[in-house]
């Protein structure tokens, strides 16, 4: 526009008019280091990974972060472009006919600006929406040649680079972290044949036997369809309605009842293959195997009251909590551990090992240490890996195979042909965090988005043009094993899937009784949302079968008798190898007991004893655990020394429920702000009533009065949750061995406090 001040209303050319002051603007080159420029996506198939990766783990730094370099971004220091490389010199007008003019059709910055925006989301995962991803390593203990030519497992020290991603089920993507569900552990390793994707969840066993039922078990526990509620739970009645029309999902609602179902933390879950694979070795002999992963800070759960109240509190609570741990470098560690058993073994067993709602009891088959996996960097874009991560049963390696497992053959279709929605079409195996280290070479071509650009004119097989390459690999290259079938094809089951109860059975008496009443006030609260009294009746008779004293317990809690147990689908009930499992109950992986990465709240407030504070939180930071100070609000408090502290989170902005235990340093009398607040009172019940560890120093012990929190346990015995002391550094040394543990032995039901 040329104008002058005078001509017009009002200076169109001045600058500041279209408020864009380039005096402020962040010049070319400033103040950051630019990136090197060796990004290229050429190298992405190509990449070696002993030069890549090979010995960086064994230090700790990451190991995945080689392969992905060539496509990570980095905009620092750098000038805006538009997707073209265009620069763009104004990214907050629109091209207008005037300052007061309409909007014009060629602004092509804007309207790529906006049509990329408008396509942003893609469509969430059908199941497993909500998750939270890490990258790491998988490093091998021994050779495992003898038993299996899989590429991970073929050397003592052998580094395979991983992609984890954990999941809760039925909630959408932005759901709640905090539900009670079962949680998908998939890991995708990275081999120099190929990529292996062990995508289990953090229970052994599943909810039916064949994929056949898959859509109905989801369409079941998903929201309702005519209202779209409950999210993210398993409590109403659509679910078990189904659950209690199909009894071979009993034993999974066992744990799912179970604190299996609401995880501390995702580093302090196991998890499971959940189906029989095959090893198969060079020789092409065949060792079936179950895979476990356990965790090395041990197994631990919320209460059902703390997860409720966390999902409010902070919905992404296990999000946080990873990516807290890995950016404080406490990497997740978990080993893996294989069962190892015969076909023959395996005929010879109560249960069919080809049915998923079964579990190999370990009692029977020991689990044995075959390797470790460590998350060590958190990814940089959650969009472009977490989400776009596509893992696949069908993505096997030489060495690993499939069994008959019906359940298991469904999903071999399903989660590549999920990706193709999801993805946008078939060549989502391009996309950076799903490509293989290995190298990819084969006569696919074209599709929606595809990346490489393939040379030549050959693109079909066998061909002389092309030398015959890439050529076929024979006995080198993925070769299945040669199970006979000789069979009629039919629609049906195999005998023993039709026994449903035996393990679920197992599972209740192996419990501890903190957890058998957990099971016991799981069901209670599921059942208690159900409308429907018919459903909750054939629910009851159903685990009448199961167990007498969890049938009546949970008849009790609803008010109701219990029916006569549902009548059994097998004639004659195969007898168990094994009466209890001690290897089922959470506390038999108690990890080493210690505070390491938990978080405690210390109570602060002006007048606080100072000292009390200071030893408690170095004490703290020793032992490797997070103490946060909390006052009534954030910021500076005085202590009675007349130093200041600040207190890092408030009552109201961190609540109780998000910390592993809580501290009330000596100066109760003093700290006339905290005694006010009725929130004080709140928390410290809380933490009792969760079964979490509490240290009250000197005057404090007012407080514990105050809460009407007992220093005994229901049985008369002194609960060592609750430490008392006068004598800060003392009292710290048994706070902190007892804060590794919740105190299940103080819960009543109803609570006391
Ligand atoms: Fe599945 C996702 C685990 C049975 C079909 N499943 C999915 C994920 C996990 C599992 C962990 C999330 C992967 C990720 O983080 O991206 N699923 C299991 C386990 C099962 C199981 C342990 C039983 C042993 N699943 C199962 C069956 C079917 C599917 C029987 C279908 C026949 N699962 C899918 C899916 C999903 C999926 C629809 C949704 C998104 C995706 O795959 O990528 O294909």
């Amino acid at each position: 526009v040329e104008a002058t001040a005078e001509a017009m209303p009002f200076n169109a050319n001045k600058p500041l008019e279209y408020g864009y002051d380039n005096a402020h603007a962040p010049q070319e080159g400033e103040g950051v280091e630019a990136p090197s420029d060796d990004v290229t996506a050429s190298s992405l198939s190509e990449v070696n990974t002993s030069d890549k990766l090979g010995t960086r783990a064994g230090n700790g730094d990451p190991v995945a972060v080689g392969p992905l370099d060539p496509v990570r971004t980095d905009a620092t220091a750098r000038r805006m472009t538009t997707n073209q490389g265009v620069p763009v010199s104004d990214n907050q007008h629109s091209l207008k006919a005037g300052l007061r003019g309409p909007a014009l059709l060629k602004d092509f910055i804007l309207r790529e600006k906006i049509t990329h925006f408008d396509h942003e989301r893609i469509p969430e995962r059908i199941v497993h929406a909500r998750g939270s991803g890490a990258h790491g390593f998988f490093e091998c203990y021994a050779p495992l040649t003898d038993i299996t030519r899989a590429a991970p497992f073929q050397a003592k020290g052998k580094i395979t680079p991983v992609f984890v991603r954990f999941s809760t089920v039925a909630g959408e993507r932005g759901s709640k972290d905090t539900a009670r569900d079962v949680r998908g552990f998939a890991v995708k390793f990275y081999t120099d044949e190929g990529n292996w994707d062990l995508v289990g969840n953090n229970m052994p066993v599943f909810f039916i036997q064949d994929a056949m039922k898959f859509p109905d078990l989801v369409h079941a526990v998903k929201p309702e369809p005519h209202h779209q509620m409950p999210q993210a739970a398993s409590a109403h009645d659509t679910f078990w309605d189904f659950v209690s029309l199909m009894p071979e999902s009993t034993h999974m609602l066992m744990w799912l009842m179970s604190d299996r179902a609401i995880p501390r933390s995702y580093r302090m879950m196991q998890g499971f293959g959940v189906h029989t694979f095959r090893f198969v070795n060079a020789q092409g002999e065949a060792t079936l195997c179950k895979f476990h992963w356990t965790p090395k800070l041990g197994t631990h759960a919320l209460a059902w009251e703390e997860a409720v109240k966390i999902s409010g509190a902070d919905p992404d609570f296990h999000r946080r909590d990873l990516w807290e741990a890995i950016e404080a470098g406490e990497y997740p560690e978990y080993e893996l551990g294989v069962q190892l058993f015969t076909e023959e073994e395996a005929e010879r067993y109560s249960f069919d090992i080809l049915d998923s709602t079964k579990l190999i009891p370990e009692e029977l088959v020991p689990v044995q240490p075959i390797g470790r996996m460590v998350l060590n960097r958190n990814p940089d874009n959650f969009f472009a890996e977490t989400e776009q991560v596509a893992f696949c049963t069908a993505h096997v390696i030489p060495g690993i195979d499939f069994t008959n497992d019906p359940l298991l053959a469904g999903r071999i279709h399903s989660y590549v042909d999920t990706q193709l929605t999801r993805l946008g079409g078939p060549n989502f195996h391009e996309i950076p965090i799903n490509a293989p280290i290995a190298p990819v070479h084969n006569n696919q071509r074209d599709g929606l988005h595809r990346q490489a650009i393939h040379r030549g004119r050959v693109s079909y097989e066998p061909n002389s043009l092309g030398g015959g390459c890439p050529f076929q690999a024979g006995s080198a290259g993925f070769v299945s094993f040669p199970e006979p079938v000789t069979q009629d094809e039919l629609r049906g089951h195999p005998e023993k899937f039709a026994e449903h109860y035996n393990q679920a059975t197992l599972f209740f008496d192996s419990q501890s009784p903190a957890e058998q009443a957990h099971i016991a006030g799981a069901f209670r609260f599921e059942l208690s949302k159900v409308t429907v009294p018919a459903v909750r009746a054939r629910m009851l008779a159903g685990l009448a079968n199961v167990s007498a004293d969890l049938a009546a317990q949970v008849a009790d809690g609803l008010g109701m008798e219990v029916p006569e147990p549902l009548p059994r689908a097998i004639a004659k009930v195969p007898q168990s190898e094994v009466d209890a499992s001690p290897a089922l109950s959470m506390l038999a992986r108690p990890g080493d007991g210690g505070v390491r990465s938990r978080k405690f709240a210390i109570l602060v407030a002006d007048g606080v004893n100072g000292q009390t504070v200071e030893t408690v939180q170095r004490a703290l930071l020793d032992a490797g655990a997070v103490p946060r100070l909390m006052g009534v609000r954030i910021g500076p408090c005085v202590t009675d020394r007349g130093d200041t502290l600040d207190a890092d989170v408030s009552l109201e902005n961190e609540p109780g429920v998000l910390f592993d235990g809580m501290i009330v340093p000596d100066g109760a009398d003093r700290m006339g702000e905290l005694r006010m607040d009725a929130r004080t009172l709140d928390y410290l019940k809380e933490q009792y009533r969760h079964c979490k560890a509490l240290l009250i120093l000197g005057d404090s012990d007012a407080l514990l009065d105050a809460a009407r929190i007992p220093a005994t346990l229901p049985d008369g015995g002194q609960d060592p949750g609750v430490v008392v002391g006068g004598n800060a550094s003392k009292a710290i040394d048994a706070y902190i061995a007892a804060a590794g543990r919740r105190h299940w032995e103080r819960e009543t039901d109803p609570p006391r406090v």
